[in-house]
């Protein structure tokens, strides 16, 4: 897959975090219940991942999944509809913002921490079965690699040789746990050796290098079988909104959030002498537009009919609540 141009790159950075602050909005008015997930801060991840995903590929995400949705190619009108509960989102508003799937553009999450692991594994062996080169990406945070399903689906691609990317997240956090006091290894790339795939740990801030980083597991993941990537960032805000966070240190969370912004490196790096401030200025301009746009009109949508509360729960041809009166 080639790169990006950088002034795509650089845009979709930006669209992405004002996509993420278009959802804030609705916490703050109401319009979005329950808890959301942002991955401000991890932005650079998403667009790595963006240049090697192919439409025909399965993407399993968590609960902090806008990024890895928009990475996937889900058109952005259906997701914020979705992420505000309105009729015109991609599951209708049934499922809101932690349960997004697209069955067309094999995009799936689920709230339920690793769980993701094994519906990839199941995605990586359809592809084999099928004599497909169509990878499974398993896009999981750091606080799911402990779980016994990360173990089995790891050791279970590599016995089959199925093309499974597991691209961890590791923002050090896992709600209040720090990476440092859950871990065994140091690195989470490591634990490769475990399963006899390669593993690599990579600056998840650094658009390129986790591009690069994420190209060579692709290819591998395409003809010889799983690989993993540990992207390295830091969750910016609260676990989810209303998160008091107050188990950070403070002071460190700011300094980290103020020099380790992959939105404010990327463009530093860019000014010196790869693209001019003015285009970098208008970049910003158009994505602030059309995620201002997209929202204004995402507003108007009207939500799902109440009466509509238990379609899509049973399989057509069953009762509903059985015996129970509605
Ligand atoms: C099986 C399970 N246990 C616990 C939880 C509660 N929970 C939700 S998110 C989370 C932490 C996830 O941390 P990490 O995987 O690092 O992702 P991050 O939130 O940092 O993106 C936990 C423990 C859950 N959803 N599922």
């Amino acid at each position: 897959m080639v790169n990006a141009s950088w002034s795509d790159r650089y845009r979709l950075m930006v669209l992405m975090r004002r996509f993420e602050e278009a959802c804030l909005t609705g916490v703050a008015s109401k319009a979005v219940h329950g808890e959301l997930h942002t991955a401000i801060g991890q932005e650079a991840i998403a667009v790595a991942l963006s240049e090697h995903i192919r439409a025909d590929d399965s993407l399993t995400s968590t609960h902090r999944s806008h990024l890895h949705a928009i990475a996937k190619g889900i058109p952005l009108r259906p997701l914020l509809a979705e992420i505000f509960e309105k009729k015109t989102g991609m599951c209708g508003g049934f499922g809101g913002h932690m349960h997004l799937f697209d069955r067309e553009r094999r995009f799936s999450t689920t709230g339920i921490v690793g769980a993701s692991l094994p519906v990839a594994l199941g995605h990586a062996y359809a592809s084999k079965l099928r004599g497909s080169d169509a990878v499974a990406f398993a896009v999981v945070g750091d606080g799911s690699v402990n779980s016994g399903g990360f173990h089995e689906t790891m050791n279970m691609a590599s016995v089959l040789g199925l093309g499974l990317v597991v691209i961890i997240e590791n923002n050090e956090w896992a709600i209040s746990v720090p990476f440092s006091a859950a871990s065994a290894t140091a690195t989470l790339a490591e634990r490769a050796v475990a399963y006899a795939v390669p593993g690599e740990r990579v600056d998840g801030l650094d658009v390129q290098a986790t591009s690069d980083a994420i190209g060579r597991a692709v290819a591998h993941a395409r003809t010889d079988g799983p690989a993993i990537v540990e992207a390295m960032c830091y969750r910016f805000r609260g676990h989810y909104e209303g998160d008091l966070d107050l188990y950070r240190d403070q002071g460190e969370k700011s300094l980290r959030t103020e020099t380790k912004d992959p939105l404010v490196l990327a463009r530093a790096f860019l000014s010196d002498g790869i693209l001019d401030p003015v285009l970098l200025d208008e970049l910003e301009q158009s994505a602030s537009a059309e995620i201002d746009e997209l929202l204004a009109s995402v507003l108007l949508d009207e939500q799902p009919d109440p009466a509509s509360a238990r379609d899509h729960v049973f399989t057509s041809g069953l009762a509903p609540f059985e015996g129970i009166p509605s």
